[in-house]
């Protein structure tokens, strides 16, 4: 296996090629020397989640972003996350083909992963690739993931500013409250705005926002219109987010919020790690002996390892 001090002097000297050797190491699990050894370099970097839905033009949306912060003479990465597998390239390369404008590009940095093989899943693997980048000092670090139920939430721990794209006229906005997606949501991009249904769809997402109210001194999520394809609404997006990040800082949120990141990841570790000997002890039982009482079980898993957590809540009187 590659040395970590080979990878380091790579990184250190600022060649891509380090930085991708990193995140290589990070998504197959390997990746916590690194993590420790460039954690104090991380928190300057403004990191952006962009979730949504399938074929809703997130990749567009993001390479439009890229464009409008390498205008900027920002450096960019790109993280670009398939939560299902490694295996199912489909949508990887259809990235891949929308953000190649910026492949010959050295201010940018795209890396396609996926959150299998990372002890602690999606928010494990995309939290490393986050980290690395922003440690590498790239200046802005955009997530592109496909909202799936858990990962818009998982990206919205993990990111400064949270994008929710929505489509109109495909019922993204009946399925908002479904998925809890107003929560997690800073910014409503309503992409495609060009189709008949956009007005309507605004107008759903901000009775829905009023429904839900905003906390005193919270942040009211804005909503913006684009035509990613196009580059409409991209510098009234590019500029929402700056307001955002003004009020992360001004609030205090800022620190809270990447408290919070951490605190995600470890979980994420923490649980996976225990995952796996919940697992190796399960599968070491002789299957004879258990009867049909999974309760007993999980109790009997929980005492050999020494976790002390009753598998059942202990009964109040
Ligand atoms: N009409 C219209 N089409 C758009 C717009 N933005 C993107 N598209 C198109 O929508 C399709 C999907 O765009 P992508 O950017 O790949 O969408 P995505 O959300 O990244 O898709 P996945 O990663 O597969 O979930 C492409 O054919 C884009 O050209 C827009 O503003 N208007
Ligand atoms: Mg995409």
């Amino acid at each position: 296996m590659e040395r970590d001090t080979e990878i380091e002097s790579l990184f250190e000297a600022g060649r891509p090629r380090g930085l991708a050797r990193a995140i290589s190491r990070a998504e197959s699990g390997d990746g916590a020397a690194l993590i420790r050894r460039f954690a104090e370099r991380t928190g300057r970097a403004v990191t952006i989640g962009l979730t949504g839905p399938p074929g809703v033009g997130k990749s567009t949306l993001c390479g439009a972003l890229v464009t409008r912060a390498r205008g900027e003479s920002k450096t960019v990465g790109v993280v670009s996350v398939d939560p299902s597998s490694p295996f199912s390239h489909g949508a990887i390369l259809g990235d891949r083909i929308r953000l190649s404008d910026h492949f010959v590009d050295e201010g940018v940095f795209i890396r396609s992963m996926a959150s299998r093989g990372h002890l602690g899943g999606l928010a494990g693997a995309t939290g490393d690739a986050v980290a690395l980048m922003d440690a590498f000092g790239l200046d802005v670090v955009i997530v592109e993931t496909v909202g799936v139920g858990q990962s818009e939430v998982e990206i919205a721990e993990l990111a400064d500013t949270t994008l929710v794209a929505m489509q109109p006229g495909s019922g993204d906005s009946v399925q908002l409250l479904k998925a809890g997606i107003l929560e997690v949501a800073d910014i409503f991009v309503v992409n495609k705005a060009d189709h008949p249904m956009a007005l309507q769809m605004q107008r759903d997402i901000r009775s829905m926002m009023e429904m839900m109210g905003t906390a005193t001194g919270g942040w009211t999520p804005e909503l913006v219109p684009t035509q990613a394809r196009e580059g409409v609404g991209i510098p009234e997006l590019w500029a929402a987010i700056a307001r955002h990040g003004a009020w992360l800082r001004a609030s205090g949120r800022l620190a809270a919020k990447r408290r919070g990141a951490t605190l995600h990841r470890a979980r994420g570790i923490a649980l996976g790690r225990l995952r796996e000997r919940v697992d190796a002890a399960l599968a070491a039982r002789p299957g004879s002996s258990d009867a049909a009482d999974p309760y007993a079980l999980a109790s009997d898993v929980l005492l050999e390892l020494g976790a002390g957590v009753a598998a059942e809540p202990a009964a109040t009187s």
